[in-house]
């Protein structure tokens, strides 16, 4: 039978949530056993486990059907991939960073200077689009320690919570890339297999959707109710039900999990008690 085969990083920063949000989406793996390709028992896909770095080829190519990389790896690769969703974890970004004494002055600072990174392509598009005219020192690894070592007079590398760059003496100067996981594919996928990228998808999304919403449930007073719902950004008209007590009734409604903060004193003040928000497991538009 037709199978879709997905490459994911083997070991690594996206391996654990790769995994994980296929086994969210209700696919089962065998466990472990350092196996370089396995298949699920339950649904009609194989995973291949590579390199990061490998893993744009392999989808171009064809070995593999779909990949999950962060999309620095992606466009670093200049390989002609399609983003077919994205998963929205291991959220980082490119930066440029230079020695914290350093009196920054602006991108011009760069100028003639030389500049350690592991992404050159990225770094080239982004001073070409400035008019800057640096040198690219290309290394793989360890490039916060280039400018202490007097390889370069900056660096552009990945940056989460900054405390790398803080640690090694340097600070972040310009953003040049963000990127979070995405999920590839090389476009050409036979029907049978893009039936099946269709089925993964439609789970991805339920289970994503959920992530960013949530569930309110609350109780108010009848005539506060149309006060109350113009408060409630959500999705489609709430759910209205009477409650035992004469003259009140509960609603439940969607909605995204990062705006709840904004509304809560609004809500309060217009009449709702006993508020609830409860996370969702799956949802489905
Ligand atoms: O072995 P393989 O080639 O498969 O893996 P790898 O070593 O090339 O990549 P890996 O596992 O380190 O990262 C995989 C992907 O995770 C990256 O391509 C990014 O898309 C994403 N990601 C998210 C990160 C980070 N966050 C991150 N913080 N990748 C690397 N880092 C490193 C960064 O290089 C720097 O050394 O973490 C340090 C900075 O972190 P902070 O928190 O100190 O700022
Ligand atoms: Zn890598």
């Amino acid at each position: 039978m037709n199978k879709l085969r997905i490459a994911l990083q083997k070991s690594g920063r996206l391996s654990e949530q790769s995994i994980g949000i296929l086994e969210e989406c209700g696919i089962k793996f065998p466990n472990g056993g350092g196996k370089l390709i396995t298949e699920s028992p339950n649904f009609p896909i194989e995973i291949l486990f590579l390199r990061d770095d490998d893993i744009p080829q392999y989808v171009e190519q064809g070995v593999a059907d779909i990949g999950i990389i962060g999309e620095n790896v992606l466009t670093e690769s200049k390989k002609n991939l399609a983003i077919v969703e994205k998963l929205g974890f291991s959220s980082c970004r490119l930066s440029l960073a230079v020695p914290k004494e350093i009196d920054y002055p602006g991108l011009s600072y760069f100028m003639n200077k030389r500049v350690a990174t592991s992404y050159p392509n990225i770094l080239e598009d982004y001073f070409n689009l400035h008019n800057i005219k640096a040198t690219i020192e290309v290394i793989s690894g360890s490039v916060e320690i280039a400018p202490s070592v007097g390889l370069a007079e900056g660096i552009c590398d990945i940056v989460s919570s900054g405390s790398t760059l803080r640690s090694n003496g340097l600070k972040e100067v310009e953003k040049v890339f963000t990127s979070q996981a995405v999920l590839v594919s090389s476009g050409s996928l036979d029907p049978a297999k893009q039936l099946i990228l269709k089925k993964l998808l439609f789970r991805l999304r339920a289970v994503n959707n959920a992530k960013e919403n949530k569930y309110i449930l609350l109780n108010a007073p009848n005539d506060k109710l149309s006060t109350i719902e113009k408060i409630l950004p959500g999705m489609n008209s709430p759910t209205i039900l009477p409650l035992a007590k004469e003259g009140w009734c509960s609603l439940h409604s969607v909605i995204r999990g990062d705006k709840f903060w904004d509304i809560i004193d609004e809500l309060k003040e217009a009449g709702a008690e006993g508020i609830l928000v409860v996370p969702i497991e799956k949802m489905i538009l």
